[in-house]
């Protein structure tokens, strides 16, 4: 899942040189984005909510790599058991680190924060591409407790007016 080029350029060093000079280099590094999750004490927008991540749902294209970002202390980021797509790999943040993760595999990935998953601080990946849909129903079926099980029907709904799981 990560160093996805790294591991790409390896594959191609087993390779002949003349097959990697053929290759467009401009394509392996620059098509991938690089999308910023914010982990914060308190929404700016209503200070009211608090411990979030911001966005709390994102879409990206496979291959792209989200940057979870330590904005404020006492958080961290990690994918949520059952709720990544078959030949995904799972990640596990530490606390006040910033993690990146690069997602490969498309389909529907939940993260939380560990310190937090209780206060309902949560979030939901959306990775485009082909066998998108494969995980959604066994990442919808996952069983939450407290207030992750009303943030997490609250985000499912809100994917689904937003036209994500189809
Ligand atoms: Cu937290």
């Amino acid at each position: 899942m990560k160093f996805t080029i790294t591991r790409r350029g390896a594959l191609l060093g087993a390779g002949s040189l003349a097959a990697i000079s053929a290759l467009p280099i401009g394509t392996i590094a620059g098509s991938h984005s690089t999308h910023e999750v914010q982990m914060l004490n308190k929404d700016p927008d209503n200070p009211k909510n608090k411990m979030l991540f911001a966005p709390h749902i994102l879409t990206i294209n496979a291959g792209d790599t989200v940057t979870f970002i330590p904005s404020d202390k006492g958080h961290n980021s990690e994918s949520v058991k059952g709720m990544i797509p078959d030949g995904a790999e799972k990640w596990k943040g530490k606390i006040n680190k910033e993690i990146s993760v690069t997602l490969d595999v498309a389909g529907f990935y939940g993260f939380q924060c560990k310190p937090h998953v209780n206060m309902g601080m949560i979030g939901l990946i959306v990775v485009e591409g082909d066998g998108k849909l494969a995980n959604l129903e066994d990442a919808k079926s996952v069983k939450h407790r407290g207030k992750a099980k009303k943030a997490w029907a609250k985000i499912w709904e809100e994917a689904d007016a937003a036209g994500l799981t189809v």
